[in-house]
């Protein structure tokens, strides 16, 4: 009897992780994992000696106004970023600071999404720390991405979009309107959303899994909307999980970055750089990496997946070939060359190609272009994309870094622009968005610090 209660105690105790799990769905567990982290990690383990001071200008040093529970005043951290490029620490303690964007009144706005705010940040001094955060919008349901169009900023929020605007001039909005409703709310991050020339409002929806057919064709997508939330289309799919795009200025083409499949059992696969075009299909959940067919996902009840390949061997290349005796077997076995299991291309070839390829869990997020003169040569006509690592905080060697792409050209290649908020496998940050904040500055924001980082290119 005493032994029953026992292993009913038992189960109890095994299962409870388990419900919690089931019962704590998408958004969620996303918030949770990235408040239970910074609570419970101190940066003190990446804190450099002080002697690195002299070695280059790659240090950011906190000041003492800025002191919190995370940030001790003059901790010193080290990033790794171009020639005459300094990165200082603007404002943090901010929470869950998710997406940036600048007003029309030259401040910077941005979305926390647990504490459901969009706030504008000033720095009145000129020190390069933020004197102001006051809340904009409030009571928003997880506001993730945000842009300014004809005087109303657009705020993508749960489920849908809503436009706010300050009609009285006190900084703060009073007129609102939910604009998009109904929409699927994806696993991990929200939507990123953006207006193209013609006042076309563009949202991406992360799908609601790491493979499935989703209920709504709408997960897993980008859609378009007239600017009052209207005429709603379908314009791209087969997207996991678009964090963030951006349009070309001249030729409004649309570049986004996608987290792949991150669950799979046979390890985690490429995330991409995609050029997004009206009618397209990219491949999730059926394909991926350069339309590769996701068999793990096709035929699930398969040990192994089917290979639809024979051997075989000719005389020359058996006198080269040492045969396999590990098998003890000359046959293949394993393979059941019976099955008429279709090729990658019969089950790909319809789905467009990534212009990139990204490393795995590298989590590409927020995006910038880079086309006025107050920066330098380098980076004229490049998209900057944040990759902000594995939305759990696994372990990685990718991500937590901002890279750079020209996108036209004929190879897209991804090189480091700032890095160093990964140190061996544990990070100090988690950028997600950056934004130009005009004359040589951009804005970075940093998720599991609550952080906003300036970054100032010092010889205009
Ligand atoms: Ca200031
Ligand atoms: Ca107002």
């Amino acid at each position: 009897m005493f032994k029953k209660f026992l292993y009913l105690i038992l189960a109890v105790f095994i299962c409870s992780p388990l419900i919690l799990f089931i019962a704590t769905t998408g958004d969620m567990r996303w918030l949770q994992n990235l408040s239970a982290k910074v609570e419970e990690l101190t940066p003190e383990f990446l804190r450099p000696k002080k002697d690195v001071l002299k070695s280059s200008q790659n240090w950011l040093v906190v000041p003492a106004q800025l002191t919190n529970n995370y940030f001790k005043a003059d901790d010193v951290y080290v990033l790794t970023q171009p020639a005459d490029f300094k990165t200082y620490l603007y404002a943090t303690g901010l929470g869950q600071v998710s997406m940036l964007t600048m007003g029309e009144d030259g401040a910077l706005y941005f979305s926390i999404r647990d504490r459901g705010q969009v706030l504008r940040l000033v720095d009145e001094d000129g020190d390069r720390i933020a004197d102001f955060a006051s809340p904009f919008a409030t009571n928003l349901r997880m506001p993730t991405g945000l842009e300014y169009s004809d005087g109303w900023l657009y705020i993508s929020v749960s489920g849908g979009v809503v436009r706010v605007r300050d009609e009285n001039g006190d900084l703060a909005a009073e007129t609102r309107e939910t604009i998009i409703t109904g929409l699927p709310v994806g696993l991990y991050a929200g939507s990123s959303l953006h207006f193209d020339s013609m006042e076309n409002l563009y949202l991406s929806v992360p799908a609601p899994c790491d493979a499935c057919v989703p209920a709504d064709p709408r997960s897993g997508s980008v859609l378009r909307f007239a600017s009052d939330g209207s005429a709603e289309t379908l314009f791209a799919s087969g997207l996991r999980a678009v964090g963030g795009f951006h349009f070309l200025p001249d030729s409004g083409a649309l570049w986004a970055g996608e987290g792949s499949r991150t669950q799979r059992k046979a390890g985690p696969v490429p995330d991409e750089i995609n050029l997004i075009e009206e009618g397209k299909v990219y491949g999730w959940p059926t394909c991926f990496d350069l339309n590769t067919a996701d068999r793990e996902y096709l035929f699930p009840e398969q040990k192994t997946a089917p290979v639809p390949v024979t051997p075989v061997t000719t005389s020359a290349d058996t006198a080269e070939t040492t045969p396999d005796t590990t098998t003890g077997s000359t046959e293949s076995a394993e393979v059941d060359t019976t099955d008429t299991a279709p090729s990658d291309e019969l089950l790909c070839g319809t789905f467009e190609l990534p212009r990139a390829l990204l490393p795995e869990l590298s989590g590409p997020a927020g995006m910038e272009y880079i086309d006025d003169s107050s920066f330098p040569t380098f980076m004229q006509r490049k998209y900057l994309l944040v990759l902000s690592g594995p939305y759990d905080d696994r372990k990685t060697s990718e991500g937590y870094k901002i890279v750079m792409f020209d996108p036209a050209a004929e190879e897209v290649l991804v090189e480091d622009f700032i890095s160093g908020w990964l140190v061996g496998n544990r990070h100090w940050g988690k950028p997600v968005d950056v934004v130009r904040g005009g004359d040589g500055i951009l804005y970075i924001a940093d998720q599991y610090s609550g952080s906003i980082f300036q970054v100032v290119y010092t010889k205009k």
